[in-house]
């Protein structure tokens, strides 16, 4: 009854694939490489005319754009709750969703992960002045997301929520790179978290297959 287009390799394919597990739903992943080289097919731009990953079909009720899914998911399905009931805890949870999209994705997944540690995986040279000019950027996001994290354990106290379904797989790439190490470690409260995170069985269940990408 729910697939999703995407690909596992996906940050934003995860956050999706983790809220879907913390609700106990079943799914299917319908494979969309995004990043073939002969790009994505004219079907699937007919279901999101953006060519992104992922979207999401609930019967015939299609779904574009992660945030949206996210809370689709949450509302129209039984399961735990993923949204904090209080008025000002859901506005820092969608105030953290903003931060990840318009910040975090770019500055820690592509100008700090992609460079330090997928290019230089597949032999390329990183780029040091895109990480170097990236690193205030992420400074700041690091910082942010841990003078948030108010008692913990999760990023809005005691239950887990969609800004932790959409962070934990950000900041576990971001980790990987060097400096995303470094600023974790200066940041003990989201370090700890993403621990936390890394251990829950929805983390081990989305991870990604070793051999794609
Ligand atoms: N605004 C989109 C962003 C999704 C996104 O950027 N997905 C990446 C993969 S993690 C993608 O499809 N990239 C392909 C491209 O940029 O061409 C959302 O919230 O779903």
């Amino acid at each position: 009854m729910i697939e999703l287009f995407g690909a596992d390799y996906s940050v934003y394919v995860r956050s999706v694939r983790l809220a879907l597990e913390e609700k106990g739903l079943d799914y299917t992943l319908s494979l969309i490489d995004v990043f073939a080289p002969e790009g994505v097919s004219e079907d699937y731009l007919s279901l999101n005319p953006f060519g992104k990953i992922p979207t999401f079909r609930h019967g015939d009720f299609i779904l574009f754009e992660t945030d949206a899914i996210l809370r689709y998911l949450d509302e129209a399905f039984d399961g735990p709750p993923l949204q904090p009931g209080g008025t000002r805890d859901r506005a820092v949870m969608n105030q953290i969703l903003s931060i990840l999209d318009a910040y975090a994705y770019r500055t820690c997944v592509w100008e700090i992960y992609v460079e330090r540690v997928e290019k230089t995986r597949g032999g390329a040279a990183a780029d040091e002045v895109r990480i170097a000019s990236a690193l205030g950027e992420a400074r700041k996001i690091v910082g942010t997301l841990e003078n948030l994290i108010a008692g913990g354990p999760f990023l809005l106290r005691s239950s887990i929520c969609l800004a932790d379904c959409h962070a934990a797989p950000m900041l576990h790439l971001f980790e990987q790179a060097e400096e995303g190490a470094m600023l974790l470690k200066r940041a003990p409260k989201l370090a700890r978290w993403l621990e936390m995170m890394r251990a829950r069985q929805s983390f081990q269940k989305t991870a990604p297959d070793p051999d794609t990408r």
